[in-house]
């Protein structure tokens, strides 16, 4: 039988999450690669409002809960005041690509160096799966009703793409949670990403598509079908900035 992966120390409190939410799987993998990184004791996150501010409650960490959308800002100054300490921004797609998008976009453009966790679901999760800038063309949200119009809307933003062609980024990558497989793939990436930081050797990205149940209306099996099926032939997988210095 398999050996059962040792729960990460920081861990320490159960988190709210849906059935079948995938912020838990993200958390857990940040989880682990601190503790392998023997970085855990040395983790300031900066996070956003959301869902993912349930990361808040089950880590054992130091932690700021930002202003909707702010993390881009207060992450650099956690890391510009105390380059010594990991900076991890943990955010969804609302919170970093919609209201937070002039920061998180100032943040990758400056270099920051820090690192960028973003959890791409689509929409708006905690408020009910309102449209986001990643919602899928013709998606029927809580405010897109007869699906997203792109021609009024703008298409749905591709972050690490842009941050890797426009700007200077040490690392930019998007994984997923829909199968095992992928789910130790990511676990390579966010590990990819934290050792950037840890060499300073500048911002590092990786978002991250992850199935929201309750609000996509779907099972959590169907909701990995249609990460698979719909969102990954449009937010394709994989590292768009490799590390120069290893
Ligand atoms: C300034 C401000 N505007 C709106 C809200 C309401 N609000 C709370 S969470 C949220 C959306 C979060 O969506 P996302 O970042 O995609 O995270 P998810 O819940 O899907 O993980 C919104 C709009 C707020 N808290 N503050
Ligand atoms: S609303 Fe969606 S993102 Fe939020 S915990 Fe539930 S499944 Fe996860």
């Amino acid at each position: 039988m398999a050996k059962a992966r040792k729960v990460p120390a920081i861990i320490d409190n159960p988190m709210g999450f849906c059935p079948g939410c995938g912020h838990g799987i993200v958390i857990r993998l940040i989880g682990e690669c601190l503790e392998e990184l023997g970085q855990d004791k040395n983790v300031i996150f900066g996070i956003g409002v959301g869902c993912s501010s349930l990361l808040g409650g089950g880590l054992d960490t130091d932690r700021l809960h930002c202003s909707h959308g702010r993390v881009g800002a207060v992450a650099t100054a956690m890391k510009r005041v105390n380059p010594e300490n990991i900076v991890i921004a943990y955010q969804g797609d609302g919170d970093a690509f919609s209201i937070g998008i002039g920061e998180t976009t100032s943040a990758a453009y400056r270099n920051e160096k820090f690192t960028a966790i973003i959890i791409n679901n689509t929409n708006y999760g905690m408020t009910g799966g309102q449209m986001s800038n990643t919602t899928m063309p013709g998606q029927k949200t809580s405010t897109s009703i007869y699906g997203r119009d792109c021609t009024v809307t703008g298409m749905p933003i591709k972050f690490p793409e842009l941050v890797a062609s426009q700007f200077n980024p040490a690392y930019a990558a998007r994984g997923s949670v829909h199968n095992p497989a992928h789910i130790n793939k990511l676990k390579g990436y966010i590990k990819n990403a934290l050792e950037a930081q840890i060499n300073g050797e500048g911002y590092s990205v990786v978002e991250v598509l992850s199935p929201c149940p309750t609000n996509w209306g779907k099972t959590a099996t169907d909701s990995m079908t249609r990460i698979v099926e719909e969102l990954i032939p449009y937010f394709p997988l994989g590292e768009f900035k490799t590390r120069e210095a290893k």
